[in-house]
């Protein structure tokens, strides 16, 4: 056991147990939102699943706010006919002028691919919408959707990959989310009426329950409110590399595949919506 490989192991561990947050259990981490047997807890913490039925879908939130981040989530989609159904994975503060970072999976018939709506509602105002077909089946096993959110950027990533980045271009009247603690949530619902394309397609009741699975939720984040003056803290430590996360130049040549293979929509190219006269962050480049 005198490996003199063993001790620096050790000593690191220690450390990363030191700096990290949250290390994923849902009977600590989140409370039960609304659902009551359409929401589960299983394998001692480590799973969740989230029903919707004809009469309720179910959801769950962290108990921690937390201002700023990295948020990591596991989830299996809904599998099969999924017409009609919204699974969630989004950070929200509350009130009429609260924040929100969204990934929103619509759900679709049979063999008809799920899009990942993402949407960004800045001080009750959203808008910001960049929807993705997905490059795998998501019903077919966990996936990894993380939020990196710190004072310059958000970025969302799909199993690593970075989809879409929101930058504090301190540009005059364009909101950032650097306001307003917020928390994670997650909820299964039904949406039938825009869901799935367009709402022309109803979800087929009699194959519910419709249920997804989550686990492997992970926060790397500072605590609302912060218990250390220094988060984020001017040096970054192994874990916290968040917070001065950019996407970085590998990051957006993958940014710029996902972006021109797999959107199905951008608000900044929606012309029609905005009257010619988009939004200003839309005039920055799409891939810087
Ligand atoms: C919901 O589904 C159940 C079981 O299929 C059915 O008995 C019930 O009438 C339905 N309720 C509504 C409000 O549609
Ligand atoms: C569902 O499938 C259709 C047909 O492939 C596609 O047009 C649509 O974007 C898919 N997703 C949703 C949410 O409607
Ligand atoms: C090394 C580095 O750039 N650190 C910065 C990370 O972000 C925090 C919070 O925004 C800054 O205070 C650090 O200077």
């Amino acid at each position: 056991m005198s490996s003199p490989r063993l001790f620096p192991i050790v000593l690191l561990s220690l450390f990363l147990c030191l700096v990290s947050t949250t290390a994923g259990n849902f009977y600590q981490d989140v409370d039960v939102l609304f659902g009551d047997w359409r929401y589960q807890v299983l394998e001692g913490g480590e799973l969740v699943t989230l029903s919707v039925d004809n009469s309720s879908g179910a959801g769950f939130r962290s108990k921690n706010e937390y201002l700023y981040g990295r948020f990591d989530m596991r989830i299996k989609l809904v599998a099969g006919d999924s017409s009609g159904t919204v699974t969630t994975f989004y950070m929200s503060s509350e009130g009429p002028t609260h924040n929100e970072i969204d990934l929103e999976f619509l759900g679709n018939s049979s063999g008809d691919p799920y899009v990942l709506h993402t949407n960004m509602i800045l001080q009750g105002k959203g808008g910001k919408e960049q929807e993705f077909y997905l490059w795998f089946d998501p019903t077919k096993d966990f996936h990894l959707y993380s939020i990196v959110w710190n004072p310059k950027n958000v970025i969302i990533y799909v199993d690593e990959v970075p989809i879409r980045v929101y930058r504090n271009w301190g540009l005059k009247g364009v909101r950032f989310p650097n306001d307003q603690p917020m928390k994670m949530y997650a909820t299964l619902w039904d949406a039938d009426d825009w869901a799935t394309q367009g709402g022309r397609v109803k979800t087929d009741w009699s194959k519910a329950p419709f249920t997804a699975s989550y686990k492997g939720y992970n926060a790397n984040a500072c605590v609302w409110p912060s218990s250390s003056s220094s988060c984020p803290s001017a040096s970054p430590t192994p874990g916290n590399e968040w917070q001065n996360q950019t996407i970085g130049v590998k990051g957006r040549n993958m940014l710029r595949w996902v972006q021109t293979k797999y959107m199905v929509y951008n608000y900044c190219t929606d012309f029609k919506r905005y009257h010619r006269r988009l939004p200003r962050e839309c005039r920055k480049s799409r891939f810087s």
